[in-house]
């Protein structure tokens, strides 16, 4: 039985890759942060625990010692470091939390992998932030694209997903990043902008809540699914040779397109509810993404099930359930 280590185990990504694995007969060891109320430490992963097999450890990636002790401990086949502070707007409140996080935190982890499993296989949850302005001369950003990044968040993951490289070849590990460009899901954060806006109209439709102020409404993204960019990684991380993959649905919207696309299906009509306020604008803007997934559909025959579409439709119907007090859990 394979063993593997999550760290961001209780996020969006870390709670659909856990219960990928424990389906695929994984024994899943997972790090959660302590929190002053308990329940928010694994508020995520009900449906993984009920699955079995998982197990969770107190630890944080800014505290090496804490990585450490887990790894020699449990001496995972695979490691997974999934966690990070993820919220592009917040990486400028807190830009040096954010580097200590996701630059910092990444050589932490490293360094622990190569002391004591270095016949492991590493996983970097490298973003399509790191891209920033960069846009090639057919519309999309890929493998080869250079690095531009308009945000601590950005400057923070060019920095893991380098150090990742250099492991690999200086140390000769099998350490590997995919390249992910957004993906959402029900379990996305609620400030991310399709779960807030997903949220709003649905609470708007239940005549819970009257308008929705959003921030820049003409920038374009690449989104897919959490649930399928989870296989992905899976796949990046036991590909026989140690690569980097970019992994996206080749498509691109607006934010106002997905606004159109969430009230329309709830009967609405967003121009009459959403307004645009400075105060969500950004200071410095990355405008538009789409992503080139040739590399990852051709040589690992990944392909997203989800349209952008039937991702917006699902998580309108989780949050109807949540809003009515049919669900509670995500
Ligand atoms: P998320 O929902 O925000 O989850 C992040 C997880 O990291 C949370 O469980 C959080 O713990 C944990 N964490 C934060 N700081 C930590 C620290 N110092 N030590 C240990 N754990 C810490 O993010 P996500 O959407 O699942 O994204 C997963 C990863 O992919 C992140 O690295 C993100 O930057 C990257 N990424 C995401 C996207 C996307 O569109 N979702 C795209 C590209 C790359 P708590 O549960 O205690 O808060
Ligand atoms: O913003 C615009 C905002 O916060 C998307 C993270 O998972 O993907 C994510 O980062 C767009 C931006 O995601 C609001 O300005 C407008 O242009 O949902 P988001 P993000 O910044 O793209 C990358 C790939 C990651 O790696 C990150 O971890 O929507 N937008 N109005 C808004 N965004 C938010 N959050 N809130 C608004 O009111």
């Amino acid at each position: 039985m394979k063993k593997a280590f999550i760290t961001g185990i209780n996020g969006q990504d870390g709670s659909y890759l856990a219960e990928y694995l424990l389906d695929l007969g994984y024994e899943v060891h997972g790090m959660v942060r302590r929190n002053s109320t308990a329940e928010n430490q694994s508020a995520r992963l009900n449906k993984a625990f009920r699955a079995g097999n998982l197990h969770t450890h107190y630890g944080d990636l800014s505290d090496q010692g804490s990585i450490e002790r887990l790894l020699s401990e449990i001496m995972p086949d695979e490691i997974y470091n999934i966690a990070a502070q993820s919220h592009v707007r917040i990486s400028f409140d807190v830009p040096q939390y954010t580097v200590q996080t996701n630059a910092l935190g990444v050589l932490n982890i490293l360094e622990a992998y190569k002391r004591t499993c270095p016949n492991a296989k590493f996983y970097q949850a490298s973003s399509s932030e790191m891209f920033g302005l960069t846009v090639e001369d057919d519309g999309f950003q890929r493998e080869t694209s250079i690095m531009n990044p308009v945000s601590p968040y950005g400057c923070s993951k060019v920095f893991g997903y380098n150090i990742v490289r250099h492991y690999r070849r200086a140390h000769g590990l099998h350490a590997v990043n995919g390249i992910l460009f957004n993906h959402e899901s029900p379990r996305r954060g609620s400030n991310f902008v399709t779960n807030k806006v997903v949220k709003a109209a649905c609470s708007i439709k239940l005549g819970l809540q009257e308008r929705l102020e959003l921030g820049n409404m003409d920038s374009y993204r690449d989104w897919g699914h959490s649930k399928d960019y989870v296989k992905a990684m899976h796949a990046i991380i036991n590909h026989e040779e140690a690569d980097d993959f970019v992994v996206s649905t080749m498509e691109t919207h607006s934010v106002r397109e997905m606004c159109d696309i969430v009230f329309t299906h709830l009967g609405l009509d967003y121009k009459d509810y959403v307004a645009q306020n400075p105060k969500f604008l950004r200071p410095e803007e990355l405008p538009y993404l789409k992503g080139d997934s040739t590399k990852i559909r051709k040589t690992l025959g990944w392909k997203p099930s989800y349209t952008f579409e039937s991702m917006l439709h699902e998580m309108c119907d989780h949050w109807m359930d949540v809003l009515q007090g049919k669900v509670s859990e995500r």
